[in-house]
């Protein structure tokens, strides 16, 4: 429910609306945009990061707070594990019960492999599920993964590994009939044609979706497959530390029951880690739209056995979390919102920006409307948002069309009494996803021998700003990358003696480079408490 002071300011989105209609606003030049973002993207300021002092990105700049868990203990430091006792024995052990492990397991359980899917929460509660708006994918007429390349790389400030963006194009067409063989109910035409729509950036109409759970329908579908196919998945079972052989190749990882406590070993021919995100970092301070979960523990282990970051520094806030009400602060509002044609306005009801501008410009354009001019609208509990007109969507598309394309956004306010039929809502950037992770190669695989990295935590695909649709693309692609090659690679693998060495290693090479924590990592879960005591207990 708005305030009478939110609604007496609605009045002037209703009063410019006419002008306003048919009207496309300006694209920012490519100067525009440099200006903007160097201005007011979170990235481009030195305060919400420090250059790691260990390891190998050793003097690079990361995000404050994922550099403390970087440069934190481990786990076990004082904890004995017997190595000696298996308590899983598998093929491929899959890190992570998202998209991305989920698509893995199915690929390599289908070459044979015996895989093991392992869950810090129960198998879906992933990013994966929190997605909404739709899955990019260049399959029709007058499109191609030629232009959809250039889209990813343009989107990316052309920072992108472009064997990994060319892998991610490529593949796309097949992921979407991957997904919609297995049962996935994408949106579609009567006549069977899918229904696509433009993201932020994009220069054809690609975006497939199941209304505004994408995320949800896919995760739901992979989820019953690979209970369908028998595989093994342990739910809060997270891994704390990866395990290698004494040739330093991945072999396994220790995990930790959270029902009994107990640490347990899996040992595997191949590692595939797909523990997503870490929006609940809450890096600058920012609200997430991420799951409860998304806390970097992959980049934590990864990096711990060597594996380089990529963009590590470069954070996605997503320009529309919701700014208003309190209770579902920084929630997402699907970009869909906009690709169907709702405006971004500021408090005298001007648009300021083109609505489908990539993520970082609009984020940035949004955070100038409010904190550099002044021009955004302030909210009960002190901070400020600017409006998204979503009238025009029923207005442009015909009535009916929030509810039948964006039913769960619609749901969401209508709890809170606000109805985005009639009445405009209020947003402002929320962090939203880790443009960088984990380097990898085209087949996933690490610069770790049998240890792969797929989803959110992988790194290099996106460059320096992905763009919409292309997450839950890339968990497929990659996914199933990684698990097709995982799956064939382990026949020929002989596991060596397991060991944990590695973390006295990094250990000393802290000390050896002057870090002194108290910090323990990974830390698994968030600490909304005020001091750090929930996180050093874990
Ligand atoms: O790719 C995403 O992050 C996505 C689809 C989000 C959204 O706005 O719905």
């Amino acid at each position: 429910m708005y305030t009478a002071d939110m609604r007496e300011l609605m009045k002037k989105v209703v009063e410019t609306r006419s002008q306003r209609l048919g009207k496309d606003f300006p694209r920012m030049s490519p100067e525009e945009k440099i200006d903007v973002l160097n201005e007011n993207h979170p990235d481009y300021t030195d305060k919400g990061f420090r250059v790691l002092k260990h390891g190998v990105n050793k003097g690079q700049r990361v995000p404050k707070e994922l550099a403390d868990l970087i440069e934190a203990k481990s786990k076990l430091e004082n904890i004995d594990i017997n190595l000696g006792k298996i308590d899983y024995d598998v093929d491929v052990l899959i890190i992570g019960g998202g998209g991305a492990g989920a698509a893995a397991a199915l690929e390599a359980d289908e070459k044979g492999a015996k895989v093991l899917i392992t869950t810090k929460l129960r198998f879906g509660d992933a990013n994966t599920m929190m997605a909404e708006g739709g899955i990019q994918a260049a399959d029709k007429e007058n499109d191609s993964p030629d232009k959809h390349y250039l889209d990813v790389m343009g989107g990316g400030h052309y920072t992108n590994v472009p064997e990994l963006a060319a892998a991610l194009v490529k593949d796309a067409p097949s992921a979407i009939k991957w997904l919609d063989d297995l049962g996935v109910m994408f949106d579609k035409e009567a006549d069977g044609t899918m229904v696509t729509t433009h993201g932020g950036g994009t220069s054809r109409k690609r975006m497939h979706a199941a209304a505004d759970y994408s995320g949800a329908e896919i995760m739901r579908v992979l989820r019953d497959e690979v209970r369908n196919k028998g595989i093994e998945v342990l739910e809060f079972s997270p891994v704390v530390e990866l395990i290698l052989d004494s040739d330093g190749k991945a072999a396994g990882a220790v995990l930790h029951d959270l029902e009994t406590g107990r640490y347990l070993v899996a040992r595997a021919k191949t590692v595939i880690m797909a523990t997503g995100g870490a929006g609940r970092l809450h890096y600058q301070g920012f609200p997430t739209s991420n799951h409860y979960g998304a806390t970097a523990d992959g980049l934590v282990m990864g990096y711990r056995v060597g594996v380089e970051l990529a963009f590590a520094d470069t954070i996605q806030y997503h320009p529309t979390g919701v700014a208003y009400p309190a209770q579902i602060f920084g929630a997402l509002v699907t970009e869909k919102v906009r690709s169907l044609g709702a405006t971004p306005l500021n408090v005298d009801g001007e648009q300021f920006v083109y609505h489908l501008e990539t993520r970082d410009v609009e984020a940035s354009a949004i955070i100038r409307e409010c904190n550099v001019k002044g021009k955004g609208l302030p909210t009960p509990s002190g901070g400020s948002g600017v409006w998204l007109d979503t009238p025009l969507i029923e207005i442009i598309h015909g009535e009916g069309t929030i509810e039948k394309r964006i039913p769960a956004m619609m749901r969401m306010y209508l709890k809170f009494g606000i109805d985005m039929r009639k009445e405009p809502i209020l947003v402002y950037p929320t962090l939203h996803y880790q443009n960088g992770g984990l380097l990898i190669k085209e087949n996933g695989e690490t610069q770790v021998e049998n240890l792969y990295v797929a989803g959110e935590c992988a790194g290099g695909i996106h460059g320096k700003n992905r763009l919409m649709g292309n997450s839950l693309l890339d968990i497929i692609v990659f996914g199933r990358r990684a698990g097709k090659d995982a799956g064939e690679k382990y026949k020929s693998i002989e596991v060596k003696e397991l060991t944990l060495d590695h973390i006295k290693k990094y250990s000393d090479e802290m000390k050896y480079n002057g870090v002194e924590t108290d910090r323990v990592s990974p830390i698994l879960l968030p600490s909304y408490t005020h001091g750090r005591e929930e996180d050093e207990k874990n």
